[in-house]
């Protein structure tokens, strides 16, 4: 198991779609114990394997209370979205120290394949809906700050690549 290096925003390989995973084999089962790693340490509700450069279509996500519940899914694919939307305080592993409103769809149904290949399919509302949708986003080279006006794109671009200087 290894904690992987988290790309930041704004970096272009954020933007890179993934493909599918077409096996899971001990090199995806490795990827996987290792993306929980890296979001349990960070800490992180989800990660997407687009944050680790790895353009693949996989997501871990926990979001229980006591970091114990994870969910794995491999080619998610959102079957449907309910008719209402909702608001949430968004924040990213990619977008460190920032949060703002998005508002998505309140309920999504995903698809996706399990760690063990077989197919399920998920009804997820509140903040379980919200991630899932935060990170499939990211496996479409999408960042949740693209949801903002171009200023605050901007202001949030210029605050992480000071951050970056200060921190080289
Ligand atoms: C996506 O985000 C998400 O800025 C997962 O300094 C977020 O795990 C879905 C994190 C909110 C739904 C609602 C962010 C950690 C973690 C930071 C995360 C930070 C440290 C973000
Ligand atoms: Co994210």
């Amino acid at each position: 198991m290894a904690v992987l290096r988290i790309l930041r925003y704004p970096d272009e390989r954020l933007h890179k779609v993934a493909r599918p995973v077409e096996r899971i084999d001990e090199r995806i089962r490795q990827l996987v114990a290792d993306m929980a790693e890296t979001m349990y340490d960070a800490p992180g509700i989800g990660l997407a394997a687009t944050q680790v450069d790895v353009h693949e279509r996989v997501v871990v996500i926990d979001v229980s209370e006591d970091r114990s519940k994870l969910q794995v899914f491999i080619n998610p694919e959102i079957l449907a979205s309910g008719e209402g939307l909702q608001r949430y305080e968004e924040g990213c592993l990619s977008v460190p120290g920032i949060y703002e409103e998005v508002e998505r769809p309140d309920r999504v149904t995903v698809r996706a394949l399990g760690l063990d290949g077989e197919p399920f399919t998920l009804e997820a509302e509140g903040l379980l809906a919200v991630c899932i949708q935060h990170e499939i986003d990211h496996l479409n080279g999408r960042v949740f700050v693209q949801y903002l006006s171009r200023l605050k794109q901007g202001r949030i671009r210029s605050r992480l690549q000071k951050q970056d200087r200060e921190t080289a």
